[in-house]
């Protein structure tokens, strides 16, 4: 294992599922276990979401084996299961690119593959999108099947519930297979969770079931009390597990071994022509087949870069300084100063670092499953009771929850301190991932505070000021990674007043106006012009664009002849947007000229790659500063020119 361009007896022979409809049941066994191989060879050096598409691999051959892909539309959630369905679908030699630029994505995208029919990245889609299907192809008279594929930890979002409501009711003809291993990236939690938990560990049902299956032997009447079973809702299944899903509409079966390639295959035969809607519970294992994987499933959700043969994941050499590290120990240090600082986290506790207050303070810290909408209108609530939330939310899932933070939080003025984790771009997750609307969208709400920390020490003080505000949203984005340095852990707090921004670096001529980050290559970008050219742009870093601090803009608007914007978010609507709109107010307005995300959706790469892509390497944030100097020269020049 970890040789580069191994062989593979049979999956080198797979180039579509057509290929492996002809296969045994022996050689498709080996053609998983080859596929296990081949992820883990490619994801070692390529790093990606392995552990759940370990998990799901029999589920995926399975699903190609049985239904007839593209025609048969197969919806995955979240999509980051879906490898095996990517290698499987033509893209087996273009998986060593998975997640690079100008690779494939790592989830499923209707523009890359026929096989991919519906896009995801954000969960609980699935059942939603397979209901569309499923009644656009009766619409239109179409045998198409529709199956959804979802994990037990998607299935906790509501959007799930309700899709899960309406297709229930719908008749509509569709699978809905969900793939439950018992685990989100952290521990699964929840009521849903709980039942799920009693379906699939009920040992008086599990027995009575497998022995009411396996006593039927192995002929045409075990087939037919095996659908009898399954398609009445008979007393075995009502009284034991699935009446939740039951009591939807849906006809419930299993749980099965998700990872018994052949139970799954039997099962999915058995039940592709039933009709109506149906729910398949399959037991699958986060992992599978990867012992380190198994062992360890939140750190192998996606280990990033390892080796095959022990298992060792590469440490970063940059030290523990991440944002999300500032965020999680600056948080556990706000609660332990204030007793009504609590912390919300919709699922995400080890990405956005709040497992830091999860292990010291467990009783001030809350895990709501993956839900966005309800997290924010939660925190709002223990706003109104007098709590200090801070809910901290990826900023692309926080656009799920855009009414709930107008319509719980802003409206009502509420103080919940509302972080929004990977603000700008995330790198290799891509278009679904990068957070690169929050300032622009949240921006148009009344009362919001949006702030962009420049560093982790602003990060820290942004949130002891957020604490201490008796109005909310108090909305704080920052990106995902590194930051500047370490001397955030030995800075004091310090209040951070709204509505004030600083200037870093005197200049003439030229504004320059940061958000976030990028105000610190801006001003790597001036030293290096002023050391090349004499000129001198004047740095400012905005850190709030909301209020915005309007003394800063007018005094630039007195002193400049041009302004340059810089934020890693969409320059519609922006920090953009916020400086051309107070310059359209003024009577001599300056030129703005933008540097951000274009109005494109942008895809995977390294944050590196794709920030080259939007102009805002320090270098390309060097060129277009320089640029402006010399339109502003040409000027000079013509008016020279008119004169004489
Ligand atoms: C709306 C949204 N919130 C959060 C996430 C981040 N996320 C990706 S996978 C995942 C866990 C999904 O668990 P489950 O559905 O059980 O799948 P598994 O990883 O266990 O296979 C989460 C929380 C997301 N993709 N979308």
């Amino acid at each position: 294992m970890g040789q580069e361009n191994t062989t593979y007896k049979i999956l080198d022979k797979i180039d579509s599922p057509k290929d492996i409809k002809t296969l045994d049941m022996g050689q498709l066994k080996e053609l998983c276990a080859e596929i296990r191989h081949y992820m883990i060879e490619c994801c070692s050096v390529n790093p990606g979401h392995l552990g759940s598409s370990l998990g799901a691999v029999e589920l995926m051959v399975a699903l190609h084996y049985v239904y007839d892909a593209p025609e048969d539309k197969l919806v995955f959630d979240v999509g980051h299961q879906a490898y095996a369905h990517k290698i499987i679908t033509g893209r087996r030699e273009a998986f060593r690119r998975n997640r690079m630029k100008d690779g494939i994505s790592g989830f499923p995208k209707r523009s890359e593959s026929e096989y991919d029919a519906f896009g995801a990245g954000h969960s609980s889609t699935s059942i939603s999108a397979a209901l569309g299907f499923a009644e656009a192809a009766k619409q239109q008279g179409l045998p198409h099947k529709a199956v959804a594929l979802i994990g037990d930890g998607s299935l906790t979002g509501g959007l799930a519930f309700e899709g899960l409501n309406n297709a229930g009711a719908s008749k509509a003809d569709m699978l809905v297979i969900l793939n439950d291993n018992n685990i989100s990236i952290d521990k699964n939690v929840g009521g849903m969770h709980e039942y799920l938990l009693k379906i699939t560990t009920d040992p008086r049902y599990n027995k009575a079931k497998k022995q009411v299956w396996d006593s039927l032997g192995d002929n045409w009447f075990r087939d037919m009390i095996q659908r009898f079973i399954a398609t009445t809702k008979s007393h075995l299944v009502r009284n034991s597990g699935g009446h939740l899903f039951q009591a939807m509409g849906f006809r419930y079966f299993g749980p099965i071994d998700g990872n018994d390639l052949e139970q799954v295959i039997s099962t999915l035969q058995k039940t592709k022509d039933m009709g109506g809607p149906r729910l398949l519970h399959v037991m699958t294992k986060k992992g599978k087949g990867y012992a380190p994987a198994e062992a360890e499933q939140t750190t192998w959700h996606a280990p990033g870069i390892f080796d095959p043969e022990t298992g060792m994941r590469q440490k970063s050499s940059k030290g523990e300084s991440r944002y999300q590290d500032v965020f999680g120990e600056v948080l556990l240090e706000l609660a332990r100063m204030n007793d009504k600082v609590v912390g919300v986290t919709p699922a995400m506790a080890s990405g956005c670092g709040m497992n830091t207050l999860a292990k010291q303070m467990p009783e001030r810290f809350y895990d709501v499953g993956i839900e966005e909408e309800h997290a924010v209108t939660f925190s709002a609530g223990l706003a109104a009771g007098g709590m200090k939330p801070f809910c901290n939310i990826y900023s692309s899932f926080s656009q799920r929850a855009y009414d709930q933070i107008i319509h719980d939080v802003a409206l009502q003025d509420l103080p919940v301190v509302l972080c929004l984790d990977r603000g700008g771009l995330v790198g290799e997750d891509g278009a679904t991932h990068h957070g690169c609307y929050d300032m622009a969208i949240y921006r148009t709400i009344p009362g919001a505070v949006i702030a962009a920390p420049k560093d982790e020490t602003e990060l820290k003080n942004l949130m002891f000021t957020a604490m201490n505000a008796e109005k909310g949203p108090f909305i704080i984005r920052y990106p995902r990674g590194y930051g500047e340095g370490t001397e955030w852990k030995t800075a004091e707090f310090k209040e951070l007043k709204p509505g004030k921004g600083e200037l870093l670096l005197e200049g003439t001529e030229i504004a320059v106006i940061a958000a976030g980050p990028f105000a610190n290559r801006a001003l790597e970008a001036a030293h290096d012009i002023k050391e090349k050219t004499g000129w001198n742009p004047a740095i400012y870093n905005i850190r709030y664009i909301k209020p915005v601090d309007e003394e800063i803009l007018s005094e630039i608007a007195r002193k400049f002849r041009s302004v340059v914007t810089i934020e890693d978010g969409c320059i519609i609507g922006g920090l953009h947007g916020v400086v051309s709109e107070f310059m359209a107010s003024q009577s001599d307005p300056l030129p703005v000229r933008a540097l951000g995300i274009p109005d494109r959706y942008i895809s995977q790469g390294t944050q590196e790659e794709l920030r080259e892509e939007c102009n805002l390497t320090a270098e390309r944030i060097r060129i277009c500063i320089q640029e402006e100097f010399e339109k502003n020269g040409e000027k000079d020049k013509k008016v020279l020119e008119i004169k004489n």
